[in-house]
């Protein structure tokens, strides 16, 4: 691994606002400066250097998209768009899960095990709890510390800030950027907050459902509609003296999906104990992601889901720009707030508020 890419993440937090230019004069070799200027974006540079896999410039090429500035949105934008036609060529893995089933520790050992085996994979993961600077990024990052090594991988985590159902709005375009630099497994955590699993579960092919054992009780209340969207589900921390209980929680759930519809069209979800701990069951759990691929490849469903996710996405990212574009508008919110206080007094319909809204231009 070169000094460049040992700082990928480093530099993936800062937004690059400046080049890095000299002092004229004696000093000049020894003093570098920052200087703010009129930025240059050397788009032909950044196709070259992520198509030969670089990882500080897939990482600045994401800062880019996620920036706020215009200029560098419009700049990873055309970047994406020059490398789209190298996208495509990845399986994408969505892994959720309630906060401590263990999703950060099952990628970390899973990814590795697929690194180790000359797999190239990126990991994109929210983090719920930080801010833009939050400190809980690091503890992420030092969590995942092994595969962050592996030359094999890139981690990219993502503040919580900036999305959509809690899934960061550029985690798809990250996706994509990560395909061209040839990743061939993307692996994204989610966490169980607002529409997240189904915001995830629009931008993958496979979809995995880490759950705990002693799910007796669990079961029962467990939201169908998550077990629904899952291709398979993961009895995790099957090892030591949980290790019995997994095994019977696996048939529990093996039961259980019977009685509900498959996430995928075609595919029967399967229900498979692993333990990250002593890196247990991993093998089954490729297995069963290859053949799924195998199988809906040959129905022909895996084109078709994705053509139909792309479709999705625009849509959303449509509805949510209008609705954007709509609030920065001078007054607007002001207007919706004196509104909601007439509903409640009852002056205004329902109805005629939004009317007044949209049309009162
Ligand atoms: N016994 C056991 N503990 C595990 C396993 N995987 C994770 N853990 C522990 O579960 C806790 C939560 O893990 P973490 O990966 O942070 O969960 P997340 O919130 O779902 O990302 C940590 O203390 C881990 O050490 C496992 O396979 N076996
Ligand atoms: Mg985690």
């Amino acid at each position: 691994m070169n000094e460049k890419d040992r700082i990928q993440d480093g530099g993936a937090m800062h937004v690059m606002n400046g080049i890095e230019a000299q002092h004229d004069g004696m000093i000049a070799s020894k003093r570098k400066r920052f200087v703010r200027k009129e930025k240059t974006y050397e788009i032909d540079e950044y196709y070259e250097e992520i198509c030969e896999g670089s990882r500080l410039h897939l990482s600045k090429a994401i800062t880019l998209l996620e920036s706020r500035a215009e200029a560098d949105q419009k700049a990873g934008q055309e970047l994406l768009r020059r490398l789209l036609p190298k996208t495509g060529e990845s399986i994408r893995i969505g892994i959720t899960g309630v906060p401590g089933a263990g999703k950060s520790t099952f990628i970390e050992s899973f990814g590795l095990k697929l690194a180790q085996a000359g797999h190239k994979v990126a990991v994109l993961a929210i983090d719920p709890s930080s801010t833009v600077t939050g400190g809980s990024i690091l503890g992420d990052k030092t969590r995942m510390e092994a595969l962050a090594k592996h030359p094999n991988a890139f981690i990219r985590p993502s503040p919580s800030s900036g999305t959509l159902g809690g899934v960061h709005k550029k985690t798809r375009e990250t996706m994509l950027l990560c395909e061209a630099a040839g990743y061939d497994i993307i692996l994204i955590e989610t966490v169980g907050v607002g529409q997240s699993e189904t915001v995830v579960r629009g931008m993958v092919d496979f979809f995995m459902l880490l759950v705990l054992t002693g799910a007796g009780d669990e079961l029962q209340g467990m939201k169908k509609g998550i077990m629904e969207l899952a291709d398979c589900i993961i009895v995790h921390k099957a090892d030591g003296d949980n290790l019995k209980l997994a095994k019977k929680t696996v048939r529990e759930y093996r039961q259980l999906l019977h009685f509900l519809q498959p996430a995928t069209p075609g595919w029967t979800t399967t229900a498979l104990p692993v333990s990250s701990l002593k890196r247990t069951g991993f093998e089954t759990v490729w297995e069963t992601i290859n053949v799924f691929r195998a199988e809906m490849k040959a129905s022909g469903f895996w084109d078709e889901r994705r053509q139909f996710q792309t479709k999705d996405w625009f849509h959303s990212l449509l509805r949510d720009q209008l609705i954007d574009r709509f609030f920065s508008k001078q007054g607007k919110k002001e207007l919706v707030s004196h509104l909601e206080k007439q509903l409640l007094t009852g002056e205004m319909t329902v109805a005629s508020a939004v009317d007044s809204i949209l049309y009162d231009e």
